[in-house]
């Protein structure tokens, strides 16, 4: 059952920026025009932006950047993910905080924080998440699947952040196998999937996203090589639109990962990802491996042709696109 306060803030979900007046806010909440004032004034105090115009009624301000639990459920348009979301102000990392509580989680929980003060990328790299200017988190699932399928929500989450960011700016994105999305030849966002397992049986898998999206400036050490969406677009994002965009799109293809497998992701990846012909260089815990990419393989596995044509198959590997260098 919701409550007054959840019921209003649906209310003005699907209103879509339109007035709504206070008479037809009581009768649907069946309270006194006093008490929705009340509702009102306690939302503004939250943060919320909510301008009322005499004789036309009340509307939620659409200019408002909120970045709070009912912000970010406020026309989040999920079934299921996101829609038990946590919004945390500083945590070390979003996995971590997602890690600790599986068991008490329903699957498509989400855990956003506004900074992470130890936010880590593959191989425990660091992950810079500076307060304020990216999106920092995590989704929970738990589907009943092979463990080897695990790593194919690093497609299924790319995929589904590239079209995001395709929607809400029209920039273009690409994908760079296995778990980096560039603009141009820039960082704009990184994937990490991790699991909890025990012995063949899924409890569940945790997708973290990384997504610079207000930064101006990056710390040295990554300066030459990251970007955010504003920087290449020359206006700030609402984190909010995005993250929504992003779960929606999430759910979408999760949904198809579960009705008809990877084959269908694995096509529309394609479509964004980094050229098949484009040359790189694979660094391997066995060396180093030149060549042209000939695609991804059933499972996801990169299939690169070295310059005598051998083709290696690439499990896992830090990759240099030529035009990196
Ligand atoms: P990765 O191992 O592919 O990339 C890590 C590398 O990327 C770093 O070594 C550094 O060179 C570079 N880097 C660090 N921070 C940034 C940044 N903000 N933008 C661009 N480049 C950067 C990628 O790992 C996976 C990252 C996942 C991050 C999310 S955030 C929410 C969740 N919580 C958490 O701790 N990690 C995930």
């Amino acid at each position: 059952m919701k409550n007054n306060r959840e019921k209003l803030l649906a209310l003005f979900t699907e209103s879509d920026g339109a007035y709504l007046s206070g008479q037809e806010i009581a009768d649907s909440l069946g309270c006194s025009r006093t008490a929705v004032w009340k509702q009102m004034e306690a939302l503004r105090k939250e943060g919320f932006e909510i301008e009322a115009v005499r004789n036309r009624g009340y509307r939620l301000s659409a200019t408002a950047e909120q970045y709070t639990k009912d912000a970010l459920l406020l026309g989040l348009e999920t079934k299921f993910i996101g829609q038990h979301i946590e919004i945390h102000e500083s945590v070390s990392s979003t996995q971590i905080i997602a890690h600790q509580q599986i068991d008490t989680s329903p699957e498509g929980t989400v855990i956003v924080a506004d900074e992470q003060t130890a936010g880590k990328g593959r191989l425990l790299r660091p992950w810079n998440s500076k307060k304020g200017e990216g999106i920092w988190m995590s989704v929970i699932l738990k589907p009943q699947i092979p463990i080897q399928k695990v790593p194919q929500f690093t497609f299924i989450a790319s995929l589904a952040i590239t079209e995001a960011i395709e929607n809400i700016t029209k920039l273009e994105p690409r994908i760079k196998w296995p778990n980096d999305i560039y603009i141009g030849k820039r960082k704009i966002c990184g994937v990490l999937t991790e699991m909890q397992a025990e012995a063949e049986t899924i409890h569940a898998v945790i997708i973290g996203m990384g997504i610079n999206v207000n930064q101006q400036v990056f710390p040295e050490e990554i300066k030459d090589k990251a970007s955010s969406l504003k920087l290449e677009l020359g206006e700030s994002i609402s984190r909010k639109a995005l993250l929504q965009e992003i779960l929606a799109s999430l759910e979408k293809y999760y949904e198809l990962f579960l009705d008809k497998g990877f084959a269908p992701i694995k096509l529309l990846w394609e479509t964004k990802a980094i050229p098949f012909g484009e040359k790189l260089t694979a660094s391997t815990t066995k060396g180093k491996i030149y060549g042209k990419v000939q695609g991804i393989s059933d499972e996801g596995v990169l299939l690169l042709q070295d310059n005598l044509g051998e083709v290696h198959s690439i499990y896992s590997a830090d990759i240099l696109l030529d035009n990196e260098k």
